[in-house]
């Protein structure tokens, strides 16, 4: 089956690409000039505002994530806006975090990442969704060099290790990112959709 990946982020595509590998499922780049603006108020929403936009312009079915962090002790930020926290780079608000986070105690640094995806129908119609957590603390330095976005500072619960020190297939197995398609290919292939 065809799919298009509704985003231009290389952390993802480089994920999504991974966990398909050896399966039916053939993923294809969205349309470079396709750049939907983020307008929802949760991640579902712009989920959903990614993958529908990415189906009608390539009359395909889409699959897209919205995700992010939401840190506790920031009362969830920087949430939807992970990825525009602070402009720059991943680097920029990796430390903006940190700073952010330099006076909270040990204990009270609990985190998530947030996976929603939306997978809709070559009209734009959204035929699922899912939403996924993983869980972990913020660190007080980054560690590690794999992954990407906010990888170095995300602390595993029970490790003394980041998401960006384990492997791609490892985090492919835990992550927020992981749980939700894995949860998207039970739905497309219970569905049996047309391929
Ligand atoms: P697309 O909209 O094109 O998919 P994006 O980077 O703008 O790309 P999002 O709006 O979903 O995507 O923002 C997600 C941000 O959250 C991403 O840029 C990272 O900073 C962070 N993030 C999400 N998943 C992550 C992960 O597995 N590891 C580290 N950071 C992650």
């Amino acid at each position: 089956m065809k799919l298009v990946l509704a985003t231009h982020n290389p952390g993802k595509i480089r994920e999504f690409s991974q966990m398909a590998s050896g399966d039916d499922i053939e993923l294809l780049p969205m349309p470079d000039d396709l750049d939907p603006e983020e307008t929802g108020a949760t991640f579902l929403e712009n989920a959903i505002i990614k993958a529908s936009a990415a189906a009608k312009a390539t009359n395909l079915p889409a699959v897209a994530d919205d995700s992010g962090l939401e840190i506790d002790a920031l009362e969830g930020r920087p949430g939807i806006r992970s990825a525009r926290y602070v402009p720059g780079s991943d680097a920029d608000r990796r430390l903006k975090i940190l700073e952010e986070m330099s006076e909270v105690p040990d204990g009270k640094r609990q985190a998530a990442f947030v996976c929603a995806m939306a997978f809709c129908s070559p009209d734009g119609a959204v035929l699922n969704t899912t939403e996924q957590r993983w869980h972990g603390t913020i660190g007080f330095e980054e560690r590690g060099q794999n992954g990407f976005g906010y990888d170095p500072i995300f602390n595993l619960i029970g490790r003394d290790e980041t998401s960006a020190m384990i492997t791609n297939e490892e985090k492919n197995t835990l992550s927020h990112r992981g749980q939700a398609w894995r949860e998207m290919l039970d739905f497309i292939r219970s569905a049996e959709l047309p391929v």
